[in-house]
């Protein structure tokens, strides 16, 4: 097998091992939004590679290729054996870094025997990258379980050109400083020639702790969205430092949105709903940083004090099952479903549920006419590195009809600034935009329709193909 020219390196590889209901083990798309993010930065390239484990235990497979990223990429599983998903996986990535990295919504673990497992599967990792990269060529790493390896990886190969992108926001310094391996972390990440993040402030922060952790030279110049990345100097070597804002398939997105056979689903979803006058829609992995409860909340309450009505209002809530192993996301569902029990216990009539609750995941094709059926998409987390459902939300509408309620902590609030934001700490004010988006979307307030249009050229203008283009250049240029 010829080694690769371009490798991306991600916790997982853009499909899954799983096994049927006749015991047949196939590929699937993995799930979430990094093939689609991935996919034009891999199409065409002469020898292209992803590296990634195969989402079940103790596969390991050998190198195949699937149609999902193109023929032409070869991919290569990185084996992980069952403990070694609990303490990396589920334990230091999803119960450690996750929780720190999300403002210690839930509280971080900090466990040494997890650590130590989650350094040795970055090895592993890095070694894998070291075996398939070409002379000289371009690595790009995604996200947090993996933000040892460009440090790892450049040991191996030091002729290679390593790009790393974290997902998820890059805490406050003071946060971060409790993470018992915060200088491994940074050193890791400064193995790179350019780390991305979504938010100029997760670059600062970034910056910060490279200068106080490990001493390095960071020029004072403060970075913008999308500006030319700043500069971090240590042992002779520079890493740039950026923010890019990660988007999506906009225009596909939007062909989706304006394809009748959408729209005519989507108008058969509010008659199966009992055509509302307006409906609200939640769409998240059932995750505790999304906020589900907060909106949950700010309904109830709107329903409580008689400011929503049940018998004109709905709430559809799509959670998609999510770390279903680690504890807190465990309670996390137990306390979303009781509050759905409580608000259609007091609220709902006998066939007019007033929440509309799905724990599971839905077909990518049943998304955009959720969408077109939604007056008000409700995107509350309580922090989250930027949240595509907001972008998809205002780019598969086909016309500046409804309305997007957000929360100021996700990174697509730093762009969607003419949605209806919200600080999801404070209920009051999260009910007070649900209740004015939801009477201006039904007066069809010109304003409103204003506030729509400057997000749909956002997010037209500012895709996902251009997201991987300017990292890319940027790394080209590093
Ligand atoms: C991480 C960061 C950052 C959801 N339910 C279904 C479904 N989805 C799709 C959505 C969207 C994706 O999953 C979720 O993306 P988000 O960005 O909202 O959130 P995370 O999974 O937490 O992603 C986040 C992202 O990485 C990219 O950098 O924005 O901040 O946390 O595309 O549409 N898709 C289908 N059925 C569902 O039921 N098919």
């Amino acid at each position: 097998m010829d080694a690769a020219g371009f490798v991306v390196v991600a916790n997982r590889l853009p499909v899954d091992l799983v096994t049927g209901p006749d015991g047949e083990q196939r590929w699937q798309a993995a799930p979430g939004g990094l093939v689609t993010a991935l996919a034009p930065a891999l199409r065409g390239r002469e020898s292209a590679a992803w590296v990634g484990w195969p989402g079940v235990p103790d596969a390991a497979p050998e190198p195949f290729s699937d149609a999902t990223v193109g023929e032409d990429v070869v991919l290569h599983p990185v084996p992980l054996d069952a403990d070694e998903v609990a303490a990396h996986y589920e334990g230091a990535a999803n119960a450690t870094l996750w929780p720190l990295y999300h403002d210690l919504i839930a509280a971080p673990v900090y466990d040494r025997g997890w650590w130590e497992v989650h350094r040795r599967v970055n090895e592993r990792f890095a070694d894998a990258t070291a075996r398939v990269a070409a002379e000289g060529a371009t690595v790009w790493v995604q996200d947090y379980q993996l933000q040892l390896v460009p440090r790892l990886l450049r040991e191996r190969r030091p002729d290679l050109r390593i790009g790393f992108f974290l997902h998820i926001p890059f805490p406050p310094v003071e946060l971060f400083l409790q993470l018992p391996w915060r200088a491994e972390v940074v050193e890791g990440l400064l193995g790179a020639d350019l780390v991305g993040f979504h938010t100029p402030g997760g670059a600062r922060n970034f910056r910060w702790l490279a200068h106080r952790l490990c001493g390095a030279d960071v020029d004072g110049s403060e970075i913008g969205l999308r500006e030319a990345p700043g500069e971090i100097r240590v042992g002779g070597r520079t890493t740039r430092v950026g923010a890019f804002p990660i988007s999506v398939e906009s225009a596909t997105l939007a062909e989706r949105g304006a394809d009748p056979a959408t729209a005519e689903r989507a108008a058969a979803l509010r008659g199966e709903l009992g055509d509302p006058e307006t409906v609200l829609l939640g769409v998240d992995r059932l995750d505790y940083t999304k906020g589900i409860g907060v909106r949950l909340e700010a309904v109830g309450e709107l329903l409580d004090a008689g400011r929503l009505d049940p018998a004109t209002t709905v709430l559809v809530q799509v959670a998609t099952p999510s770390r279903e192993r680690v504890d807190a996301y465990r309670r996390t569902r137990d306390e979303v479903e009781r509050t759905v029990g409580r608000i259609n216990g007091d609220h709902a009539d006998l066939g007019h549920p007033v929440v509309h609750y799905l724990h599971r995941s839905l077909p990518p094709a049943e998304l955009a006419p959720l969408y077109l059926a939604a007056d008000v998409m409700l995107v509350t987390p309580l922090r989250d590195g930027m949240n595509l459902v907001a972008k998809e939300y205002v780019a598969t509408r086909p016309d500046d009809s409804g309305a997007l309620v957000l929360s100021e902590f996700t990174g697509a609030a730093e762009e969607l600034t003419t949605a209806w934001t919200i600080n999801p700490y404070d209920l009051d004010g999260v009910a007070d935009a649900i209740t004015e988006a939801a009477a201006a979307v039904r007066s069809r307030d010109e304003g409103a329709r204003e506030r729509m249009a400057a997000l749909r050229a956002q997010v037209g203008e500012h895709d996902v193909a251009r997201w991987a283009e300017a990292f890319l250049a940027a790394l080209g240029g590093a």
